[in-house]
């Protein structure tokens, strides 16, 4: 009988060191899947074995399966990190706690409390792009979780209303504010976080808009660490590796890069032991990352399932791919400001590398998912920067076309919250309607572009082209300039 990884069975030589009955929960994190406990957690454990007591207490809002996994480990779970130099394994240590929404169904007094607890100083967030509930990076007061969080239901559902409810509950109380970091894909996270929070308080309650607008610190930050999905094969793996039974291990890439933006309301973990740096303005980054990492991503996920890849690593390792990912990250860094300490032509090497990382299995349909929430920042506004500085527009319009065709050869099934709309634009029109149709749907590609002659254009013909040959043919005709 395999026993289970547990707070009395973890073996202290893959622990962090430092003894964790000294945490506290002073991090509520919002999402604590698998990027979560790759990147903030061993950042976070790195922060406490120099000195500190932040413990984090994790909250998934959709689902329950994080919290049966890690309650019953005390929240310790398994890094895997490796890539072609070398495999790092350890246990993490500053999660304390997974709670889900059935928990929250049953007492929601957890919420409040932990709201109200004085060692509480910060709430992150990873809830992905549409967890945001946003429309043009407005909040969408029509979303179900808003409109449910709005009338006061329990438990919270949408991020935005439970931070805006825990911050009136500490309003209320005259407690001190706290820092909201999101830690998502998202340009301008923190502004972007602040208005949201700002104007669900604003429909609750004008003083609590004006005490959050003037005191609770929404610091931006920039995440990077690839982190494919758990697999049976990892949990397989990892109990054969310590001979324990450990139900949420995570597996990522040995690179892991974190920029945050030095605005906090009170006290923060030293992160910066954990690899971090802190700095005044992290657009530069952030732009980089999103436009270079994140767009070549999604480029090689749709370019790539549709040239038959089921891994990035495999789509980079096709040389017509590969060629059309080292156009694309030259056009997006093309379009960034000069980044302090950077060099981007190096950052697309060092990335085309980390997509090669034969240590890792990342799913280019795993990519894939949520296309609608995630091309507006990573493709379609740079494309239009691209054009109005008089730049070629052509890796976008391609991954534009890709995104398409394998929406329509994937059917209404794909996994976005728009789904039902992105297929019924595309499917069964021709190339140029299908293109007209696209640029009519609200929120997702920005107007101008939209109009430009040359970017319909090209889109309509790459999206006939792949129709008509499929993606090897089509890539093998091409030149990226
Ligand atoms: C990926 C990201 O799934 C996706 O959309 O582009 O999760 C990516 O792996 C991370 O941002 C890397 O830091």
């Amino acid at each position: 009988m395999i026993r289970r990884l547990d707070a009395t069975t973890a073996p202290a030589a893959l622990l962090p060191s430092f003894d964790r009955r000294r945490l506290r929960p002073r991090i509520l994190h919002i999402g604590p899947g698998a990027f979560h406990r790759a990147h903030q957690v061993p950042a976070t454990d790195a922060a406490n074995a120099a000195w500190g007591d932040w413990g984090i207490a994790g909250l998934s809002l959709k689902s329950d399966r994080l919290a049966r996994a890690l309650t019953p480990q005390d929240g310790l779970y398994t890094l895997v990190a490796r890539d072609m130099e070398g495999c790092d394994l350890g246990l993490c240590a500053s999660l304390l706690s997974v709670r889900g929404p059935s928990q929250e169904k049953s007492s929601s007094n957890w919420l409040d409390g932990i709201f109200l607890s004085v060692p509480l100083a910060i709430v992150s967030l990873t809830v992905t792009e549409k967890g945001y509930c946003a429309r043009d990076r407005s909040l969408d007061l029509d979303h179900p979780d808003i409109a449910a969080d709005l009338r006061g239901e329990a438990p919270p559902q949408s991020a935005v209303g439970l931070i805006a409810r825990g911050l009136a509950a500490r309003h209320r109380h005259g407690l001190p504010p706290l820092s909201i970091m999101s830690c998502d894909n998202l340009p301008a996270n923190g502004a972007l976080l602040r208005d949201l929070v700002l104007a669900f308080a604003a429909e609750v309650d004008d003083r609590l808009a004006a005490w959050i607008a003037a005191e609770v610190a929404f610091p931006a930050s920039m995440v990077d660490r690839i982190t494919p999905a758990t697999t049976d094969a990892l949990l397989r793996e990892v109990t054969e590796a310590h001979g324990l039974h450990d139900a949420a291990p995570v597996v990522a890439e040995r690179y892991s890069a974190w920029v945050i933006e030095d605005r906090f309301a009170g006290d923060r973990p030293a992160w910066e032991r954990g690899g971090a740096r802190i700095v005044a303005d992290v657009a530069p980054f952030e732009a980089m990352k999103l436009r270079m990492l994140n767009g070549t991503h999604s480029l090689l996920a749709y370019a790539g399932a549709l040239a038959g890849h089921e891994l990035t690593r495999d789509a980079v390792a096709d040389p017509a791919l590969a060629a059309l990912a080292r156009a694309h990250l030259a056009a997006a860094a093309a379009t960034l400001p000069p980044v302090p300490g950077v060099e981007t032509a190096a950052y697309a090497e060092e990335l085309l590398q980390r997509f090669a990382n034969p240590a890792l299995g990342h799913r280019t349909a795993q990519i894939a998912i949520d296309g609608s929430q995630k091309l507006p920042q990573r493709i379609f506004a740079p494309a239009l920067e691209t054009l109005q500085r008089g730049g070629s527009p052509a890796t976008y319009s391609f991954a534009t076309a890709s995104w398409m065709h394998w929406i329509e050869q994937t059917g209404p099934v794909i996994d976005d919250p728009r789904a039902a709309e992105l297929h019924a634009a595309v499917a069964g029109a021709a190339a140029d309607d299908a293109v007209a149709r696209f640029s009519t749907l609200a929120d997702l590609i920005p107007s101008d572009l939209a109009a430009a002659p040359t970017w319909r254009q090209t889109v309509a013909a790459d999206l006939a082209a792949l129709r008509g040959g499929g993606m090897a043919a089509t890539l093998a005709k091409r030149r990226w300039a």
